[in-house]
């Protein structure tokens, strides 16, 4: 009897013990295997390397040692070397304390997905030196465009009560080697810059402080009319400038390593400098004046536009490309890495490459506001791998992306990228447990952009799931497949922004609600009539192809040599055109479209086998979101198809599956979910 009461406890400890939230995301490693990890300098950075090493090597000694010569420094202050061999002891060196807490990282990493084996000889840089999340987290918990519950930062207890996730996110963050973050939304209130609100951000700063991230603000324009009650906020005024260095001076005072701003201004609405006849850069360079004393930097949005005639795609650069060369040193210029807004697919930015004299910094968005929310399996790591590689010509071939920001083409002061953050209160962190690979891919990518998409899910599969190979094989395919899957039956052949307006994720490429902006219309965007579909941004249309360097421009102005995957952005092209693989363009979209949604289900036909290979909750929790995404996939089909074919007026191919909805059904569907959240 009392046997059996004893197993009884045993089987609900370990269900206790084992049950799977995803809360440990991709650091799950055991502990306690207490190692021998020495250290030639102490400190709080250094001790959190120590500990994670002592409670999860597995091998030999390993020798934590601050070393200042030549060679180390070659690799930047967040650099280290790793040598040795786990049978015999290891040693991490840097010059830093932060250099060894990645360094430490690195070796747990090796370990976990079965890489620690044989003589090690590794030296790392990040090719980036800030790696910074942007939450538009907003004072009152809400999350713009988050889809992962409330905020984790907790004003309404701060700066009284410090909530454990903090010292979480901060591991997380460094074990990938991001070191910044931005606590705010951008579309900013002024209350982010009260004393009272700096008292919390300390409290948030001290616990990130260890893991050697540093904490940045955003800011509102407006503030010193609307907190300090000047007459206006003009940059210009020596007032609005006294207000700054005084507000700037009362942070420091408060946080002594704070990071500076980011700001978006005149941009949907939020004011500006332009407000007062003044540029970007007189807005950017007073604020820069306020934070250099301090070394603190800010980080100035490119994402404008207004409506207007002038095509939105083009708004940013004719804005910004007068302005290079007139930033200050400590002013670096935030670029989305399309310019629209985060389509799932759009060609890179023409400021990447065009914009010389002026550090750029890419903005990659991690959550995934038009590429399913937290509902869809979407990994990231292979858009943003394209974007990298996207080749700009500003100084011939092989001038990526990539190299455009990280230094190797225009050697500016600082270079950094920013993602914007798809973390949230849920246990899981991100929604769907697929949504922390979008998380960790951010971070190694902006670490090393050269590491491959596939090798960066490997090591998440590996770390966050299991490393056995039955697993891993369908898994990845699934992850490498999926955003491309995503393109196909969302938005196939460079159509974009086809989403219902206020919730952006699912279709209403017939939206058009009374009063509404233009250039927040799918039709701006689509164009479709019974000629053809797609915006011409051809020299005889709106020319926005002429913002790229030659040959790329003459590559997208010319319907023969435009890639098809961009076809419908920079043409608008007859229902009959003539795609390359033989078949007509309507004919294509109609199979782009179920193309798209077969992958969905190939992607449960995928997950269900591996059933045993993992923990029950987890299995589950993505068999139900999977299930979702093939059911939606076929929801944005049927009405892509059924509205388009309005205008086309032919058959969707007889060979294919026909669509099970009805357009008016499909008009109808109205999602409750809330604007901006
Ligand atoms: C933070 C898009 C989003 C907005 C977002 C904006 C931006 O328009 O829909 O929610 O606002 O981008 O990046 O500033």
């Amino acid at each position: 009897m009392k046997k059996s009461i004893v197993f009884f406890c045993l089987v609900l400890l370990s269900v206790g013990l084992y049950a799977e939230d995803g809360s440990r995301l991709w650091l799950r490693a055991e502990t306690g295997q207490n190692a021998t990890v020495t250290a030639n300098k102490q400190s709080a950075t250094i001790n959190i390397a120590k500990q994670e090493l002592e409670s999860q090597w597995k091998g030999a000694p390993v020798q934590l040692n601050i070393i200042n010569n030549k060679d180390l420094q070659k690799l930047g202050k967040d650099g280290y070397r790793i040598t040795g061999n786990k049978l015999t002891g290891i040693s991490i060196l840097a010059t830093t304390e932060q250099g060894l807490l990645y360094g430490a990282y690195h070796l747990l990493r090796l370990q976990e997905t079965r890489s620690d084996a044989g003589m090690l000889n590794i030296a790392e840089s990040p090719k980036y030196d800030l790696r910074i999340l942007n939450h538009w987290d907003n004072l009152n918990r809400t999350v713009e465009r988050g889809y992962a519950g409330y905020s984790i930062w907790r004003w309404d207890q701060l700066p009284e009560q410090i909530s454990p996730r903090y010292k979480e996110y901060a591991r997380a963050n460094a074990s990938i080697g991001i070191n910044a973050t931005v606590l705010n939304n951008v579309n900013a209130t002024p209350d982010a810059l009260t004393p009272e609100f700096f008292q919390k951000v300390k409290v948030i700063a001290d616990e990130l402080r260890p893991y050697h991230i540093k904490v940045f603000l955003s800011i509102n324009f407006s503030s010193p009319k609307v907190l300090g009650g000047l007459e206006n906020s003009d940059p210009l005024n020596k007032d609005v400038r006294k207000w700054w260095k005084d507000k700037v001076k009362e942070i420091y005072n408060v946080i002594p390593d704070f990071g500076g701003f980011l700001v978006k201004a005149n941009s949907e609405g939020l004011p500006g400098p332009q407000d007062y006849g003044r540029t970007h850069a007189d807005g950017a360079n007073m604020l820069a004046e306020a934070l250099k004393p301090y070394k603190g930097i800010v980080m100035w949005r490119a994402f404008v536009y207004s409506p207007s005639d002038q095509d939105r795609a083009k708004q940013a650069f004719n804005e910004f490309m007068p302005l290079d060369g007139k930033f200050n040193d400590n002013v670096i210029v935030q670029v989305k890495n399309g310019p629209i807004d985060f389509q799932p697919r759009e060609p890179f930015s023409p400021l990447f490459g065009a914009m010389q004299k002026t550090p750029l910094m890419p903005e990659l968005q991690i959550t995934q506001e038009y590429l399913g929310h937290s509902k869809q399996l979407v990994y990231l790591g292979t858009q943003w791998k394209e974007f990298f590689e996207s080749d700009t010509y500003c100084k011939g071939a092989g001038s990526t992306v990539a190299k455009t920001t990280d230094g190797t083409l225009f050697p500016h002061k600082l270079t950094a990228i920013a993602g914007v953050a798809n973390i949230g209160e849920d246990a899981n962190w991100t929604g769907h447990h697929f949504g922390q690979s979008n998380w960790y891919a951010f971070g190694r990518l902006a670490w090393n952009h050269e590491l491959s998409a596939e090798q960066i899910a490997d090591e998440w599969l590996k770390m966050t799931f299991t490393n056995d190979v039955n697993f891993l094989t369908p898994v990845k395919e699934i992850m490498m497949d999926s955003w491309e899957a995503m393109v196909s039956y969302m938005m196939p052949l460079g159509l974009h922004h086809l989403f219902a307006w206020h919730h952006h994720y699912g279709p209403e490429p017939w939206c058009n609600p009374p009063g509404a902006r233009p250039d927040w219309l799918p039709s701006y965007y689509h164009k479709a009539s019974t000629f053809g579909i797609g915006f011409d941004r051809t020299t005889t249309g709106s020319n926005a192809v002429s913002q790229y360097f030659p040959p790329l421009n003459e590559i997208f102005n010319n319907i023969e040599t435009c890639p098809e995957n961009l076809l419908l952005w920079f043409h608008h092209a007859p229902w009959d055109h003539q795609m390359r693989g033989g078949r007509i363009l309507w004919d294509e979209l109609c199979y782009k479209y179920l193309l798209g949604v077969n992958q969905a289900r190939g992607f449960q036909k995928k997950w269900d086998p591996i059933e045993n290979l993992i923990d029950p909750e987890r299995f589950a929790d993505v068999q139900f979101k999977l299930k979702v995404q093939t059911r939606d996939a076929i929801w944005w089909k049927d009405a892509c198809l059924l509205y388009f074919q309005t205008f086309s007026k032919r058959p969707i191919p007889f060979e294919m599956e026909r669509p099970i909805h009805d357009l008016e059904e499909m008009k109808q569907i109205q999602l409750n979910l809330e604007h901006h959240n």
